[in-house]
């Protein structure tokens, strides 16, 4: 990676991990207090930790993360950033980070105490909300800068398949900037001007469908890095090839298509949205499930073939030629061994009956932290792990990569007894968000407290795991010993089929987007306006 876009890339990878130590203490905080065997002190409320560890966690951590990875990635794959991009980029940082600031210093203040969804009727300062948009509007001019670079790649190799990464990148950014005009809509027209005062009252039921219209993207916009990580740099660590070039860049083309028609099933339970729109959503949202499992064969088959290279005989003889010692390898591959329950806890909460049962309970809380807080986030840390000292020109010594093995084990112990615990209290009915309380004595809350006290443990170890993490961090950013390490990028097989152009062809793609969200949503937004309780008055701005 060039120097300059280095620079670029750490900034960023540096508020992610200061995001993941204060929102990890949160998260620490929230799981004593649930436990009921502890009370926050100096008057500081439970929601209030809450949001921190939310939005520091779910938001700040994984974009921050996520941009400067791939700002990373396209220096590496497409050549350096012009000077005219990187400045582009650092505008964007620095546009992200005062939004980042104000939003903080509102929640610090227990002016925004929203929650990480910041739903209405729940109001935050008019600042909080504009925090946020600069963060948003931020990651949009980072993610120009790097869509940009790729651009450019293209005009000087015409006729050329684009570098993978490269490629998976920009799929990932118009993504997020297709979804990112749900949240943006919900954001200035109707909670910052309500928040300000201008508009009395706004319609419940579409701030929170404009959100899931971003709100589910959202979730596939942090699992898009980890699957980058996956499909072009993992083969090279394990000495293997990328299985198929089209096979992935299929998979990314088809997240772009189906994760945002799909927001709807986070709303299965809320009135006010016919059924046969939720049922469509439902379709899709199983067509989301598709790229995933391509990913999953994908993987299967490149950890096969390298095995297979190696002399490994039998159906699973292979598995005992991964490098189980090798933190860049060891990392990504529990994540996606938490991916597999993870992913199936995704198929039960979108079956629209079985959602009935777990919607709103501690078992959501469980789904997420195996898919973004396992899955997402340890294949992040594998890769800071090789990242920041390619980046700040240190090697990644054996005693840090053997440190950063512990702190994945342990982090792995910590997720199964934290969210082991949270999806069987969830399926005995436990609330998700709420404060510890036996509910008047009654019994089935009763049956909650041992769960509650094994979170306490688990979220324990997560929090011991951080200290790890944030000591090896520190290691690999100042005193690691000077040298190259390097930015392993894989090739493709030699069997694989020759890349369609078509895969690379953003406007058809961008046609069938567009006619989806058109077919999920227009209908299901016309019907929330047309029988808004407000009538016309909610939407004086519109
Ligand atoms: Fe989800 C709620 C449905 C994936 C995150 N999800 C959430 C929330 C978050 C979240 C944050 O339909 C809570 C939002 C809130 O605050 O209210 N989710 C799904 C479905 C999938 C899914 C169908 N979710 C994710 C991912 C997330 C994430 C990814 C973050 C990164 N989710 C839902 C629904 C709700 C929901 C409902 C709302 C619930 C409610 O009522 O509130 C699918 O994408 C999952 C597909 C994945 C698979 C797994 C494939 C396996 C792979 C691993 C391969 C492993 C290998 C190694 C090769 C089917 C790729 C193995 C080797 C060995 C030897 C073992």
């Amino acid at each position: 990676v060039d120097r300059k876009d280095a620079k670029l890339a750490l900034a960023h990878i540096m508020v992610a991990f200061i995001a993941l130590f204060v929102g990890g203490l949160c998260g620490l905080l929230q799981v004593l207090v649930r436990s009921g065997q502890f009370k926050l002190p100096f008057g500081i409320g439970y929601y209030q930790v809450l949001t921190v560890h939310g939005v520091l966690l779910g938001l700040i951590l994984t974009t921050y993360f996520i941009l400067g990875f791939q700002t990373a990635a396209v220096s590496r794959t497409a050549g350096a950033l012009s000077n005219k991009q990187r400045k582009t980029g650092w505008v964007g940082f620095w546009i992200m980070t005062i939004g980042m600031l104000a939003a903080a210093t509102m929640v610090l203040l227990n002016e925004a105490s929203v929650l990480y969804t910041f739903y209405a009727p729940l109001q935050a300062h008019w600042i909080y909300y504009l925090g946020l948009t600069l963060v948003v509007v931020g990651s949009w001019i980072v993610g120009l800068a790097q869509s940009l670079r790729y651009i450019q790649w293209r005009k000087e190799n015409k006729g050329q398949t684009s570098p993978l990464l490269s490629f998976m990148v920009v799929v990932n950014n118009l993504m997020w900037f297709v979804a990112t005009l749900g949240v943006a809509a919900e954001v200035l027209f109707q909670l910052l001007p309500w928040s300000l005062g201008f508009i009395e009252r706004i319609d419940v039921l579409l701030t929170r469908t404009l959100f899931w219209y971003f709100g589910h993207a959202l979730v596939y916009f942090w699992l898009l890095p980890a699957y980058m990580v996956w499909y072009a740099i993992v083969p090279k660590i394990v000495g293997g090839k990328i299985f198929s070039d089209a096979l992935a860049r299929l998979s990314f083309m088809l997240f772009l298509l189906f994760s945002i028609p799909v927001g709807v099933h986070h709303q299965l339970t809320e009135p006010g949205i016919d059924g046969f729109w939720k049922f469509v959503q439902v379709v899709l949202t199983f067509f989301v499930v598709i790229p995933s499992l391509l990913t999953a064969f994908s993987m299967f088959a490149t950890f096969e073939l390298r095995g297979r290279e190696l002399g490994a005989k039998g159906v699973f003889g292979w598995f005992k030629n991964l490098p189980w010692n090798d933190v860049r390898f060891l990392l990504p591959f529990i994540g996606m061994v938490a991916f597999i329950p993870g992913g199936a806890g995704g198929l039960v909460n979108a079956s629209y009956q079985m959602n009935q049962l777990i919607h709103n309970t501690i078992w959501v809380t469980g789904h997420f932290h195996l898919t973004v807080a396992t899955t997402v986030v340890l294949t992040f840390f594998g890769t800071a792990y090789w990242l920041i000292p390619h980046l700040t020109g240190r090697k990644l010594t054996k005693k840090m990569n053997n440190l950063g093995i512990v702190s994945g084990i342990l982090w792995s112990v910590g997720m199964v007894i934290m969210s082991g615990a949270m999806h069987i209290a969830g399926l005995f009915g436990a609330p998700r968000r709420s404060e510890y309380s036996t509910y008047g004595g009654s019994e089935q809350a009763t049956e909650w407290i041992s769960y509650q006290v094994a979170q306490a443990v688990g979220g324990t170890i997560l929090f011991i795991a951080i200290l790890f993490i944030i000591g090896i961090v520190v290691n690999l950013l100042w005193f690691a010993p000077k040298g190259e390490e390097e930015f392993p990028i894989a090739e493709v097989a030699e069997g694989a089929e020759k890349t369609p152009a078509l895969l690379e062809n953003f406007k058809v793609w961008g046609v069938i987007l567009v006619a989806l969200i058109l077919i999920a949503y227009t209908i299901p937004l016309i019907d929330i306006v047309q029988n808004s309780p407000l009538g016309s008055k909610g939407y004086k701005f519109w």
